[in-house]
């Protein structure tokens, strides 16, 4: 698509030589592309690419030049702050659509008013609040397709609402009961929609961003009409996994959103603390990644921005980074109190600027809401979560052999050794762990499934059947590799310097046999290969990480043990 997009209106002996250039030289002519052409023979290769690899430099300088800053973001909105439209902007959708965006909004801030009071009475033990950010999450989810992929972070409710999340499972999750998805095991307000298309919440932070490339770069390979989506906040966006996060999307060419709220603070760290460069916007183009900033306080501009990303995303094959600028009204979670660190009339003043009057004022000045509909819906919803949560009250807590269960088909010795021994602890202090609340706690503890026990003779692996050949390690990887890769065509293998064979030769060959899309380079980042391998396999690939060498596998850690 770059090389169609450069060549586009060139004359047709320009187009010869770049191609070539192109063919020689590979990723080295798409910077080229994007400069004026240099005469200078020192510094072009093959009459029109750049002499350096990987830079769009075309000129020469005399002069040392230190670049502190690209070009200004612009922040892009559509509404003043009275709910206005900004001279020349056209309603990026309808009243209807508008009024079922503004509807979620509002019960999103209901039900965090609600759950909030639950922790203070001590009903559940810890929840987090999204008001302020309900533009970010209700006008972004609501511009995607219900096919595209969403990997969370935590604070974005309203997406969550908007693809069908009901309020008992809200109240079931947030509870921990057995009706819950996850058996109760996350912390609160880690949901999960997966038939929806939506990934569980991930307590470690920012390791869902390298991953959402992975399905990105599957939609792509199949052509699909999808995306891959991840949000995040702006603290999570310091960490590595978000820079190589964009550097893979980047290289791969995935379909991939990056949607990061920046809220303004991470706990209590402020942006000011967090980076010193030009907010997240401005580290897109450093990879090559489109990328805008966004009022994120603006539903209107929130859902055409994120239209508009994923329509480029789709017709380009490129990541699209986009900053939603808005502002976290309530504290960071039930176990902070953010008095301690900004004043409550900074808090005051973008709570007039929220998202929620904003856009009511917009509903009002077209007649489509007043001040009698506004007080019916959040009666209804205030009454709906109420009676959701006396039923989820009303649910046992799960057995407690559910924390040891799905992770191995198969229950190992150890676990199942351990879940005895809870069992019986529990019991003897029946009094401490209130256990009339759980599921199958009452009466004598079960049996334990002997045959699982420590005592239990190993299984050893059967002896190979049929003929046998003697080969090295590195040719029987390589065959089964192939072997991998004939048989099932949405396998993928991927790693450092896979495509010319591997520096162990593992994967030599593979490259002319399976395509470039399906045996690939890696750039240099351990926990985005893992990350990656994640994204794909959930998009129903099979993925194969290759790890050049065992001892370099720690960047990777969080991503293996973690996810
Ligand atoms: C890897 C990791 N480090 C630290 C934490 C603890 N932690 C949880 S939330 C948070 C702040 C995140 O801020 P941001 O990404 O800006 O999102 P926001 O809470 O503002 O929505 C921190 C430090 C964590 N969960 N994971």
């Amino acid at each position: 698509l770059r090389l169609a997009r450069a060549l586009a209106g060139r004359p047709a002996g320009q187009r010869v030589a770049l191609t070539t250039a192109a063919a020689k030289h590979g990723r080295r002519f798409a910077a080229a592309a994007a400069y004026p052409k240099s005469d200078d023979p020192d510094l072009t290769y093959g009459g029109g690419a750049p002499l350096f690899k990987g830079v769009g430099s075309m000129h020469w300088s005399s002069k040392p030049i230190f670049r502190r800053q690209g070009q200004e973001f612009p922040v892009y909105r559509l509404m003043d702050q009275k709910g206005k439209l900004l001279d020349g902007a056209t309603m990026p959708f309808s009243v209807e659509q508008g009024l079922k965006m503004y509807e979620l909004m509002v019960r999103s801030s209901v039900y965090d008013g609600f759950f909030l009071t639950m922790q203070r009475q001590g009903r559940i033990s810890f929840y987090l609040t999204n008001w302020g950010e309900e533009a970010a999450s209700v006008g972004s989810a609501a511009a995607l397709s219900d096919e595209d992929k969403i990997w969370p972070q935590y604070r974005e409710l309203g997406m969550f609402l908007w693809r069908g999340l009901t309020v008992q499972e809200m109240v079931d999750q947030n509870i921990g009961n057995e009706a819950d998805r996850n058996k109760g095991r996350n912390l609160q307000v880690h949901y999960s929609l997966l038939e929806k298309n939506v990934e569980c919440v991930s307590a470690c932070l920012s390791t869902q961003i390298p991953q959402a490339p992975g399905a990105g770069y599957a939609y792509k390979i199949d052509g699909a009409d999808r995306v891959s989506v991840a949000y995040f906040g702006d603290g999570a966006a310091s960490e590595g996994d978000a820079l190589t996060a964009l550097n893979f999307a980047s290289v791969y060419g995935s379909q991939t959103l990056f949607i990061c709220r920046n809220n303004g603070f991470a706990i209590s760290t402020g942006v000011e603390d967090q980076f010193s460069g030009d907010g997240i916007a401005a580290r897109g183009p450093a990879f090559g990644v489109p990328s805008v900033r966004v009022d994120g306080n603006d539903l209107l501009a929130v859902y055409a921005a994120t239209k508009e990303a994923r329509r480029l995303a789709v017709n380009e094959r490129t990541p699209v980074l986009l900053e939603l600028m808005t502002y976290r009204i309530g504290d960071h979670t039930t176990s902070d109190d953010s008095k301690s660190y900004r004043s409550t009339d900074e808090v005051q003043e973008w709570k007039t600027k929220g998202p929620i009057p904003r856009f009511r004022a917009y509903l009002e000045s077209v007649g489509a809401w007043d001040e009698q509909k506004q007080k019916a819906l959040e009666a209804q919803a205030k009454e709906e979560v109420i009676s959701a949560f006396k039923e989820g009250e009303r649910k046992k807590r799960g057995p407690l052999r559910d924390l040891f269960t799905d992770v191995f088909a198969e229950m190992p010795w150890h676990l199942e050794e351990q879940w005895q021994h809870m069992e019986k602890h529990v019991r003897e202090f029946p009094q401490d762990y209130n256990i009339s609340k759980y599921r199958d706690l009452d009466g004598t503890p079960p049996a334990m499934d002997a045959s699982r026990a420590l005592s239990r003779p190993r299984r050893v692996p059967p002896a190979p059947a049929g003929a046998t050949k003697r080969i090295t390690m590195v040719a029987a990887i390589n065959e089964a590799l192939s072997i991998a890769l004939e048989t099932d065509d949405r396998s993928v293998i991927f790693g450092e310097d896979v495509a010319f064979g591997g520096v162990f030769r593992c994967s030599v060959g593979l490259r002319d046999k399976f395509g470039e899309h399906r045996v690939m380079n890696a750039p240099l980042a351990e926990q985005a290969i893992a990350a990656f391998a994640v994204g794909l396999s959930c998009a129903g690939y099979t993925a194969i990480a290759e790890m050049q060498f065992a001892d370099y596998i720690f960047p990777a850690f969080d991503q293996i043990v973690n996810e």
